[in-house]
């Protein structure tokens, strides 16, 4: 473990960046390990964040997410997620960002090469017909569950559920095919984790995945994570105090 640390970067390196909630607590937004018993309304999070919680109570489900949607909406990006817009625009197609945040917060800082693997707050989708998940930042009353305005109009009864993957879905493979594409096309890949637990799959497995592309891996984290032991390197810090100072650039 280190606490000062520089990461050159020559003109062939490829970076890929993998955050998690941590990146966004310093903008005020808690992460899911916050409160100790890592539970929600007395909930645990992996029962609200799964289709089995939505069959069940999709009011309770809703009024999880709307309260974060809420919340996500009234907080800004922090330095950790402007400094990883910069570095993306240092570095263009030799960067990509895979978030577990679905708080909107890197594309509000300015990144473009984002690929929200586990959905967005803002977005949300009808659980029956085919429309495209739309833009919604409606915060939903305590018991309001919205329903499908185009199943209603053909007759049909379709609940809205938030554009999020919940746990025991898979992910969506066009994100993960990009992933693994940017580590094999890159000659030197050099991997960063921050702000995250690595205690979620498959994300907790691109550490692998990277290593095995010959990648040299970073954790910026404030406390041990479950993977850290993958990683040669672990920064022990706060994302927005660590990551504007991490990165210089060989000519
Ligand atoms: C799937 C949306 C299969 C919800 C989320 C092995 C392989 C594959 C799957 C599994 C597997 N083992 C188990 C599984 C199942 C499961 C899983 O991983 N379970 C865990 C609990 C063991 N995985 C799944 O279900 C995934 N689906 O694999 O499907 C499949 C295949 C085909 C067909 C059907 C099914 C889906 C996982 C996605 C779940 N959805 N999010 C929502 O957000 O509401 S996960 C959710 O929790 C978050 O998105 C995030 O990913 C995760 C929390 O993790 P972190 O982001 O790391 O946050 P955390 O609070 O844990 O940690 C924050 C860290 O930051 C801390 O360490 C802290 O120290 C640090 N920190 C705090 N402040 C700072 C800081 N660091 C730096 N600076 C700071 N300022």
């Amino acid at each position: 473990m280190t606490n000062s640390y520089e990461l050159l970067l020559d003109s062939k390196v490829h970076v890929l960046v993998l955050t998690g909630a941590g990146v966004s607590a310093e903008s005020g937004v808690p992460t899911f390990r916050a409160s100790p018993d890592g539970l929600w309304e007395n909930h645990r999070i992996e029962d609200v964040a799964s289709p089995e919680g939505f069959a069940q109570d999709p009011a309770l489900v809703w009024r999880f997410y709307s309260e974060r949607r809420a919340k996500a909406a009234s907080v800004v990006p922090n330095p950790g997620h402007y400094a990883l817009a910069e570095l993306e625009k240092k570095l263009g197609d030799r960067f990509m960002l895979a978030t577990q945040n679905v708080d909107g917060l890197h594309t509000r800082a300015g990144s473009q090469r984002v690929i929200e693997i586990h959905g967005n707050l803002f977005k949300t989708r009808c659980t029956v017909c085919d429309r495209e998940p739309f833009d919604d930042h409606t915060v939903y009353a305590a018991n309001e569950v919205p329903g499908c305005g185009r199943c209603a109009k053909e007759g049909r009864n379709a609940l809205l559920r938030p554009h999020i993957v919940w746990f025991g879905e898979a992910l969506d493979g066009t994100h993960l095919h990009r992933i693994s594409r940017f580590m094999s096309n890159a000659s030197e890949l050099v991997f960063i984790a921050a702000g995250t637990s690595g205690a979620v799959y498959p994300a907790a497995n691109f550490v692998h995945d990277a290593r095995r592309y010959g990648a040299k891996t970073v954790l910026i984290n404030q406390d041990p994570a479950d993977n850290g032991r993958a990683f040669h390197h672990w920064i022990q810090g706060k994302s927005g105090e660590v990551l504007p100072g991490l990165f210089t650039f060989a000519d």
